[in-house]
């Protein structure tokens, strides 16, 4: 303990020296609001500061600095986070919402993997939103997320919907913010993996994707690796999304064919770049590993160059060149042919040191920020000399006829910032940020600031930091108040859970003034939250329930409109055709209705459970033992299940969300008569 927090924590210290020690520690905002409206200054000349303050500081051994951090992040019962953050999980398969800068969890949002609590995965709406994920009418229930993108308006979030990648098998899903639900997934049919995705165009017309590992275009294609440069391709991706249905739309979606070199992240352009978008490719080598064979392994391989390509695509002309038929259609999907993309001037390439990974394109649009895993500099790339690139002509061709732009003629500057650079994110005050993966830190760098393209200063972290999230940090209009850091590895942060160790998220105040330092670590032990976005509270607006009109009861939440079997009070019903039963239910504080169903052993059950509450967080569950059914329905909402009785005894249901005092008794009884 520092001598000055030592005193700090002296009870019988004079007050008003507590109150040098804050000011010492030059991160706490004296005098303002603290305290519950107490004015610290003024407590403590009045001598009112509360009793046991310094007893807390004493035996808990907090120095000024983390007294300062637990002020800025204790969020009071019923305050509300001025940020959300939404994460991806990895291979969790999910979304989570945690506040910022309190660090806690909110929701967890089921996208690719059944989850029990949302009942997602469970009622016949949520399983259908899950199969269209099945690959070759197989069922996949898992799935590797890891970037999610906030919709967009004029390049600022929107707060209307999500979109969430998958890597495994080349997948892309929508979430609506209006009720934090998983509204579609989409199977891209070309794409056996991918990673380049999800990222937006400033207004959401599209979400960019690309494949991660080359192979023959087309899930399921086969070709050796012998034949790898011949037959393996990769693509680009441009999902088009139609705001109004809130849905992908596949058939307006096209890619464009490239060579296989193997895709990591991406970005639109916006501002002065609105209609291109970058993607980095990372193994221009076209290694392909065989270390039992006496090959360099993949990743060795993949290193040997000193510069990979990045792609710089015209995606306005590429969807005017789609819409003119100039596309192949590959199983379905429109794919602009490498050729095609070579002719209309669609695509162009730009070498990019060492290893590639985050490209990142600046609040203004005028710049393009390159980290090279392998090498100390982010390069950052001027769209304007890009453009002059280009209209100069007379390139370079890669072994495939793709023009090559000169990397002297489109670079703007390298800004020496540490090891292992990887993600970069902006603030409003012209400073970049930049992990750093070997060094353990986040760079905070100016990004053309009064013209200078220079190292600040670093702040470590623990440990092994991959993105970081600043809010609003890649839209035209960064918050400039926190980042996130996401780091990969806790390994001694922790007490001890076990081999297999949480990730440590932790909040860094980068407003002016602040020092940058962590002020809260936030281990996370359900999948890893690999990259993240942070908006504005404000900017949500979630529905309390499903829509409720008069004369109108039950709301499909994947559908987005009125259930079919939505259910009034007085019109619950169980009807019988042969061994087909159809129950219609109403669900309330604190009863089903009915509350008795007896069938035929055998009998093929379809029922639908309409939650008529309209209060806010009315939720029920409904469990029914045996046939694996668990749902949560909001108020509202209508969900149908549909099971064979195949086995013969007696079924207690019941609700599983504790929503009264009678919630044990909301339950009922659902008897399987045997036939024999
Ligand atoms: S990439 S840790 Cu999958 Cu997001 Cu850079
Ligand atoms: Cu409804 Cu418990």
């Amino acid at each position: 303990m520092s001598e000055e927090s030592r005193d700090l924590s002296d009870k019988r210290v004079n007050r008003r020296r507590l109150i040098g020690g804050f000011g010492a520690a030059a991160a706490v905002p004296v005098g303002g609001a603290l305290l519950g409206g107490l004015r610290l200054e003024r407590a403590a000349a009045d001598d009112h500061l509360p009793e046991g303050l310094g007893d807390i500081i004493k035996a808990r051994e907090l120095t000024p600095e983390d007294v300062a951090a637990a002020l800025e992040t204790y969020m009071p019962s019923g305050k509300m986070d001025e940020f959300l953050m939404f994460t991806s999980s990895g291979h969790a398969g999910q979304v989570y919402v945690i506040g910022v800068p309190s660090m806690r969890v909110y929701k967890t949002i089921a996208v690719y993997t059944p989850e029990p609590w949302q009942g997602y995965g469970f009622s016949e709406e949520t399983k259908a939103v899950l199969a269209q994920g099945n690959i070759n009418g197989k069922e996949i229930t898992h799935g590797d997320t890891h970037h999610i993108a906030l919709s967009e308006t004029n390049g600022e979030y929107d707060g209307q919907f999500c979109f969430i990648n998958e890597k495994t098998h080349g997948r892309m899903a929508v979430i609506d913010l209006r009720d934090f639900a998983t509204k579609q997934i989409v199977k891209n049919p070309l794409l056996v993996s991918e990673h380049g995705g999800a990222f937006v165009t400033p207004n959401t017309e599209y979400i960019l994707e690309a494949d991660q590992y080359p192979t023959p275009l087309g899930v399921g294609e086969y070709a050796p690796l012998s034949e790898y440069k011949e037959k393996y391709r990769g693509l680009v991706c441009l999902w088009k999304f139609d705001r109004e249905k809130g849905k992908i739309i596949p058939e307006e979606s096209f890619g464009i064919e490239t060579p296989p070199y193997g895709h990591d992240l991406a970005d639109a352009g916006k501002g002065a770049s609105d209609g291109w978008a970058f993607w980095n490719s990372f193994n221009s080598e076209m290694a392909t590993g065989g270390n039992m064979e006496g090959n360099p392994p993949l990743e060795v391989g993949a290193s040997q160059r000193d510069m990979d390509y990045m792609h710089v695509v015209n995606y306005r002309k590429a969807a005017e060149v789609a819409a003119a038929g100039k596309a192949d259609k590959i199983k379905d999907f429109s794919v602009i042919p490498m050729q095609t993309a070579i002719d209309e001037g669609i695509m162009y390439l730009i070498p990019e040191p060492k290893s590639p990974h985050g490209v990142d394109v600046t609040p203004d649009g005028e710049h393009i920020v390159v980290a090279g895993k392998l090498d100390p500099h982010v390069t950052v790339y001027s769209f304007a000399k890009i453009q002059a690139a280009i209209e100069k002509g007379g390139h370079e061709k890669d072994e495939f006829g793709l023009p090559i732009l000169g990397f002297e003629d489109c670079m703007e500057a390298q800004v020496e910032l540490g090891l292992g650079p990887l993600h970069t994110q902006f603030d409003d005050k012209g400073y970049a940020y930049t992990s750093l993966f070997l060094d353990s830190a986040v760079a905070r760098w100016s990004a053309g600031k009064d013209g200078k393209w220079e190292l600040v200063e670093k702040v470590p972290v623990h440990y092994n930091v991959g993105h970081i999230s600043a809010a609003g940090g890649d839209t035209a209009k960064p918050d400039g108040t926190y980042l996130v850091a996401l780091n990969k590895w806790s390994v001694d942060r922790f007490p001890p859970v076990g081999p297999l160790l949480p990730q440590n998220l932790q909040l860094l105040d980068i407003r002016e003034g602040k020092t940058m330092r962590p002020l809260a670590d936030m281990p996370l032990g359900f999948g890893e939250p690999h990259y993240a976005q942070i908006i504005r509270t404000e900017k949500i607006k979630a529905w309390d329930a499903y829509p409720q009109e008069d004369g109108k009861v039950g709301y499909d939440a994947i559908a987005d409109d009125w259930h079919p079997a939505g259910t009034m009070v007085g019109d619950e019903k169980i009807e019988r055709n042969g061994s087909k039963v159809e129950i219609w239910m109403t669900v309330m504080r604190s009863r089903f209705t009915p509350d008795n169903i007896e069938v035929n052993e055998g009998d093929e059950v379809t029922m639908h459970l309409t939650n008529i509450e309209s209060a806010k967080d009315a939720t029920h569950g409904f469990v029914l033992g045996g046939q694996n059914i668990s749902l949560s329905l909001e108020p509202g909402e209508t969900e149908t299940i549909r099971f064979t009785a195949d086995t013969p005894g007696v079924y207690p249901y019941y609700c599983t969300e504790f929503c009264s005092a009678l919630h044990i008794e909301m339950a009922g009884y659902f008897l399987v008569k045997p036939t024999a």
